[in-house]
């Protein structure tokens, strides 16, 4: 079938889109999980698992059940969800760095199973709320399943992440945020030493498969390593990262995702006949938070938060817009996000920008083709197309939607996209893209489904 899009786009073909997408999910699937991609990330990563089972909910969702609980297989008895699930049959020097950098099995009370010792954003929650609907008979026992899991990972982070007087939580390495390279953390990140000498112990394994100009550099590789060793060093000791870790920041996306996180558990209690109300009132309290905390009257839009000098970290990144999935956030907010969204750092409605830029246009630094400094990601821009539709602006989101089917149509189920241009950069068949396409693709008015 053949969709006229709106604007400047000519007709594409959804059918064949949602081929395409699903056999990219069909490819990338383990058994158990799916990888992000084959050859870049081969292993389970914590939210790309949660933006996949958003995408196989409409094809396999018994699969999407699969993915979350495996992923949770790898949860830690203190609750966290690591960032990353080793698949024991990859070689360990198949991605850097790899199960035996983590030794996550020294650390008592774990699963048998590898693992990172960091975390991802909390998306887990919301994907498991649409699988429950989606599996009919199965959603019950599914939800029952999964809820004191997701429950147990929002708890790590009220008890061990938390700092300042509301609590939002940090992060404790840029990895953590998802959006790991982006300018934001450039302040931070640099404060930390950068000793190209870890190369003699460790090797990259990222510039194997993608261009090193689309990749971080040397130098800010080797201070994520230094801090994961740290903290590796300290026994994942949360105490001892808040105090004094070299790397700490509040961010206004990862929280944002948390407090929409607590909203998916109301929703999932509701098939469970458990009491909502906390999860409710757990997400106003964040997202009041938020709003003391990261909200830039100044800017228009939120900005993360350096917590060990306490100083508003001025960048414009699509991080600060991703709050707008927030139902609560203060009515005025909305107004000043969509023109922030919609202005020169963005500008998200025009017709010669492709997406949502993951960094300001208007900056130096901003880098359309290297990893989150400036690039399209499809999960920000899916991310900033349900906040829009939340507060009503489904003009917008539509706009957003069709730019996300055409940069798909074009360049394929890239890992990113160039937002001026619409070239694809970073790995291929990228499994949340494809799983975030055919979520689009489904809920578009002429849907192949
Ligand atoms: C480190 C898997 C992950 C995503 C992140 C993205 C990238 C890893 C890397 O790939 O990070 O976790 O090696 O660069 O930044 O958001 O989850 O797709």
């Amino acid at each position: 079938m053949g969709l006229t899009m709106p604007g400047a786009y000519p007709p594409v073909d959804q059918q064949r889109m949602l081929r395409q997408a699903t056999k990219v999910l069909i490819n990338n699937w383990r058994g158990h999980s799916t990888v992000p991609s084959r050859g870049l990330y081969p292993h389970q990563w914590s939210w790309d698992s949660a933006f996949i089972a958003l995408g196989l909910q409409h094809c396999f969702p018994r699969r999407g059940a699969i993915e979350l609980l495996s992923l949770c297989g790898g949860q830690w008895l203190d609750g966290r969800i690591p960032h990353i699930v080793f698949n024991p049959s990859v070689p360990d020097e198949a991605y850097f760095p790899g199960p035996m950098f983590w030794r996550s099995s020294a650390q008592e009370g774990n699963p048998p199973i590898a693992t990172s010792g960091i975390i991802q954003p909390p998306v887990h929650a919301r994907a498991a709320a649409a699988l429950t609907r989606q599996l009919g008979a199965g959603g019950r026992p599914f939800a029952e399943r999964i809820y004191p899991l997701l429950v147990a990972q929002n708890r790590y982070l009220r008890e061990q992440r938390a700092v300042g007087p509301s609590g939002l939580a940090a992060v404790v390495h840029p990895w953590e945020t998802g959006l790991d390279n982006s300018p934001a953390w450039d302040a931070p990140l640099h404060a930390v030493p950068a000793d190209l000498g870890l190369f003699d112990t460790y090797t990259r394994r990222d510039l194997a498969h993608a261009g090193a100009g689309e990749r971080p550099t040397d130098e800010d590789y080797a201070r994520y390593i230094r801090l994961a060793l740290a903290y590796r060093d300290h026994g994942y000791d949360d105490d001892w990262v808040r105090a004094e870790g070299e790397f700490l920041v509040v961010d206004p996306a990862f929280n944002a995702l948390w407090a929409w996180s607590e909203l998916a558990l109301a929703e999932l209690v509701e098939h469970t006949g458990a009491d909502p109300t906390p999860h409710r009132d757990e997400a106003d309290r964040i997202t009041r938070a938020l709003v003391a905390e990261l909200w830039s009257e100044q800017h228009g839009i939120f900005l993360a938060r350096d917590a060990r000098t306490g100083q508003a970290l001025g960048e414009r990144t699509v991080a600060g817009l991703l709050p707008m999935v927030l139902p609560g956030l203060p009515n005025p907010l909305i107004p000043r996000l969509l023109s922030t969204l919609t202005g020169e750092a963005f500008r998200a409605a025009d017709e010669g920008i492709y997406g949502v830029p993951s960094f300001d246009l208007t900056d130096p630094r901003h880098d359309a083709q290297r990893y989150w400094r400036g690039p399209t990601w499809l999960n920000t821009l899916w991310l900033v197309t349900q906040g829009l539709r939340t507060h009503g602006r489904n003009e917008l989101a539509g706009k957003l939607t069709n730019d996300m089917v055409w940069l798909t149509d074009r360049s394929g189920l890239r890992e990113y996209f160039n937002p001026t241009t619409g070239s694809g950069h970073g790995t291929d068949d990228f499994s949340w893209s494809a799983a975030l396409l055919i979520d689009c693709l489904v809920g578009l008015p002429d849907s192949p489904s």
